[in-house]
Formats: structure tokens, sequence, C-alpha cells
């Protein structure tokens, strides 16, 4: 069985981070090791939370997986909340990194135009300097235009894309995939580059008028765990898509819903099903 480390905080309530990436990698059958840089009540758009900091764990964390021999067939980070983090992260990558680990990196900082809050653009060009490292790295637009230092364009065509996709592989990733791509109102998908063997891909399914938080969460750890099933990354991408969209698609006809998160649980065993195919 694969065994995959992922680093992120863990916000009691409010389906993101650790609360999302937790089950949906255990239903892809692999093991999920985890290592929270935070215990938060709730993620940071809730109106109160608390925030019990972990920072100084990281390193114990990381050098103890390293005595004890513990590998990883991939790290795959989330939501990092300040440049010390940043630090750890990077230095736990080159201790922790086995032979063929593969290296995801969610930049988690931003969404429609705008940094969540309590990040800078300074920190984004650090999250940069970190998805330099990276075997496969997933922002959304926003997080990208901040990484780059380029203003935000929602009003992109193919080939603006194209040359994002690239600019940010100059970071020193192999790959990138741009999150919450649609060239005509009907779809959304994901575009990605392979700088290794200079190839395009794009995969898009139905675009529902609907935007809830946590569906990047959702993203990261689904591809993250159809990799690590044997899916090429191009076909994890599409597994992730198609996971996402029918977790927007219960999470719209729950009449009860809570203000909060998307219903990835009553996904699952439609995702359990999607890993069997390409
Ligand atoms: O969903 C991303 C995320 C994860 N963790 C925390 C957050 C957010 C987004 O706001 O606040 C603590």
């Amino acid at each position: 069985m694969k065994r995959i480390l992922t680093v992120q905080d863990i916000s009691c309530v409010g389906r993101c981070s650790l609360t999302v990436a937790l089950p949906i990698i255990s239903a892809a059958g692999v093991e999920a090791g985890i290592l929270p840089t935070a215990v938060l009540s709730t993620h940071t758009m809730f109106k109160k939370f608390t925030f019990c900091d972990l920072t100084g764990e990281i390193e114990k964390i990381s050098e103890t997986f390293k005595e004890l021999d513990l590998d990883f067939d991939a790290i795959y980070t989330g939501y990092l909340g300040s440049f010390e983090q940043l630090k750890l992260v990077s230095e736990l990558f080159d201790r922790n990194r086995a032979e063929n680990c593969q290296i995801v990196i969610d930049p988690v900082m931003a969404d429609n135009g705008k940094l969540y809050p309590g990040f800078t653009p300074e920190f984004a060009k650090e999250m940069a300097k970190l998805c330099g490292k990276a075997d496969l790295i997933v922002p959304n637009l926003t997080e990208a235009s901040f990484m780059l230092d380029i203003p935000y364009n929602p009003d992109y065509d193919e080939d603006y894309i194209k040359e994002l996709l690239k600019k940010l592989c100059t970071l020193g990733c192999r790959r990138a995939a741009l999150t919450g791509i649609s060239f005509d109102k009907s779809k959304l998908g994901v575009y990605s580059y392979d700088s290794e063997t200079d190839e395009f891909f794009y995969y898009a399914n139905d675009y529902l008028p609907v935007s809830y938080h946590g569906t990047g969460d959702i993203y990261a750890s689904s591809l993250v765990g159809a990799m690590m099933c044997g899916h090429s990354v191009n076909s994890a991408l599409k597994v992730a898509v198609d996971f996402t969209l029918e977790c927007i698609k219960l999470t719209m006809a729950d009449e009860n819903r809570r203000t909060y998160g998307v219903n990835f649980e009553q996904a699952l065993p439609y995702y359990i099903e999607r890993l069997k195919k390409d």
C-alpha cells in the first residue's frame, strides 16, 4: 500500500484541509500520514476562530520520520500559514523526500482575485519558491497570478493560460495545473503543462453556477489519491475534476445543507468507483 504525508492545518469544523484530505486519501486505499501545522476551531473564513500554532512540531516530527526511516510515496502540502512554515516545509522536502517521492503543492492562499485573510503578496512570492521544489503544483488563477507577481486577469483565453503555465514551470516545478479554468460558460476544468515533455492537457466537465468553500482542498486531495493508486497525472487530474463536480452536485441537492463546506462525504462511493476507470 502506498503511503503519503500531507502537511496542512486541522480546522475542526468547516470541511477543509486535513478533515478533507484524510478521508479522501483513505477512500483511495492509500495510507495518509499527517503533519498538522495548526489547530483552528474552523477555517479563517468564519467570523470567529481559535488558532493554535504547531510550527514548533514540524522539524521534530520530520526529523523523527527520517530517523525511523519512514518514507513516503508522496508529500502533499496545502494551507501553510507563515514564512517560517514555508521554510520548515522546504527543509522537510529535502529531508523526507525519498527516491520517486512525488511532491504535490496546493499553494492555498487566494481566490477570486483576492488573498485570504492573513496572506500578503510577499508570502505569495515565498510560496512560489517552495513551488519550485514540486513535481506538481495546483494553483487557481488567483494564486498563480500572485506567485508570478502579475495582475489577475479573469478574461483570459487559451494562449494566456498556456503562457501562464509555462511561467509557473520556470519556478522550478515539473508540472503545473491551473484549476477552475473555463473557456465557455458551460464547462469548467483543469489546464496543465508538463515541462519535461512540453505537453499541455485540458479536461473540463460541466460548469455549475455556484461557488463553495473547500472545493480546492477536495480537488487536490482526490488528485493525490488518484495518482497514488496508479492513475497517470493526466488521468488523476480528470478523476479529481469529476469527483469535485459530483461533490458540488450533492451539495446543491442538499436542502438542509449548512452554510459551509461541500458534501464530499456522500460522494466518496462515487470516487471509489471513478478510480476504477481512466
Ligand atoms: O480551504 C483552504 C483553507 C485551509 N485551512 C484554513 C483556511 C483555508 C481557507 O480559508 O482558512 C485554515
